[in-house]
């Protein structure tokens, strides 16, 4: 494999990156010592062990020896050892170690729930904490969205499939043109990569017209509430002004559109009715049965973002992911190309100018970049 080895960019953003690939038996190890790193509060070996993982996604064979990975890059002497052990041993000892480990268990149940993040996870697991069971048990003081975090936990950790996405779609999209007819709605995150399954469901929202979309968000979710399709949201306000965001936040990865963290409430038939058209209701009643819960519907987490129509390209680069992808194109405009990029903007820094765009396709042309479909960008 040398020779396809040499093609092999160094930018995650530089490459395609599809979905299924042929090393996931080493990028599953690396990403467990990511993730640990994560938990760690170390960012720096989170993000080297991401890239090591993100390089054997892109390449086109199974690595057989370590000669395969001569010349390729982000494939730092603690990955090439990981890997090496893999190949020669079946599995390396430190990602076993951390994979049985009770720090990484309780990090990993703990910032499971939703409205959980490391911070807070690691201070529980300090004070003895393992689970959300020990977390009702013990009665921890918790904020609105955690409550529903653990109330809907069991249902938040089942994948959401392609079906119930497409499923919350639609709900969505008749909730949105209720209150705004014109509006423009898009599945992102991993759906829109071509995932099968997510953790949740992203939305992008816009209208043609610039204005028409300020202070939608209360419509949509005064609709949804309306209609008993929501078990908790919270809306946070669009906060960006270009003059004070753009080139001095442009790095910040979090955005300021207008965004509802949702749970929202589905109903189970209609998906399978959805997967399945030609099941009959006996079929649908019968599928109905071996469900675990036999309530009839499920939790499942759904992110709705207002862009106005003029960010609407960034917001759907931004919010296409994935997240090492994403991490990765800021580090490419800022450190090759002295820009500025984010969810709302592209800004260049040398000729102080904003540069406009309408689609994604002109904006991998202004990083110069060779346009990649959101299919292969599962860095
Ligand atoms: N995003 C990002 N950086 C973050 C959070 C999000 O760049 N810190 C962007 C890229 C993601 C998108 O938003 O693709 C949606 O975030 P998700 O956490 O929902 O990630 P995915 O949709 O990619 O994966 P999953 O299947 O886990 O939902
Ligand atoms: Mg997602």
């Amino acid at each position: 494999g040398d020779a396809t080895a040499m093609l092999i960019k160094s930018y995650a953003c530089q490459r395609r990156t599809p979905l299924k690939h042929h090393n996931s038996f080493l990028t599953e190890a690396l990403e467990i010592l990511a993730q640990n790193a994560e938990y760690n509060d170390n960012e720096g070996r989170s993000v080297a062990f991401r890239r090591a993982a993100s390089v054997l996604k892109a390449l086109p064979r199974r690595v057989r020896s370590m000669e395969d990975l001569r010349c390729l890059p982000c494939l730092g002497d603690h990955s090439q050892r990981v890997i090496k052990e893999i190949l020669e041993d079946g599995s390396s000892r430190e990602v076993e170690s951390t994979r049985q480990s009770e720090q990484y268990q309780a990090m990993k149940a703990l910032t499971g729930i939703f409205g959980v993040g490391v911070r807070t996870a690691d201070r529980w697991f300090r004070e003895g904490l393992r689970s959300p069971d020990d977390l009702i048990r013990t009665g921890q003081q918790l904020n609105r969205e955690q409550q529903a975090g653990v109330q809907y936990y069991d249902d938040l950790q089942k994948p959401v499939t392609k079906a119930e996405a497409d499923v919350i779609s639609d709900v969505v999209e008749k909730a949105v043109h209720a209150v705004l007819p014109g509006a423009e709605i898009q599945l992102m995150g991993g759906f829109r990569r071509g995932k099968e399954v997510g953790h949740d469901v992203d939305f992008l929202i816009t209208h043609p017209e610039e204005g028409k979309e300020e202070r939608l968000m209360p419509k949509i979710t005064n609709w949804l509430e309306e209609q008993g399709l929501l078990l908790y949201q919270k809306t946070t306000r669009n906060s960006y002004l270009e003059k004070m965001d753009g080139p001095a936040r442009a790095s910040s990865n979090m955005d300021r559109f207008e965004r509802c963290f949702s749970i929202f409430k589905l109903q189970e038939s209609a998906a399978s009715c959805k997967s399945n058209c030609s099941a009959s209701a006996e079929d649908v009643s019968a599928a109905h049965e071996h469900h675990s819960e036999a309530s009839g519907w499920r939790a499942v987490r759904v992110d709705l973002v207002v862009s106005p129509y003029s960010q609407f390209a960034f917001a759907t680069l931004g919010w296409t992911g994935s997240k090492l992808f994403e991490r990765e194109l800021r580090r490419w405009a800022g450190q090759e190309k002295h820009m500025s990029l984010s969810s709302h903007a592209l800004y260049d820094n040398k000729q102080n100018l904003y540069l406009r765009a309408k689609t994604e396709e002109e904006i991998f042309a202004y990083l110069g970049l060779e346009y990649i479909p959101p299919s292969e960008r599962n860095a």
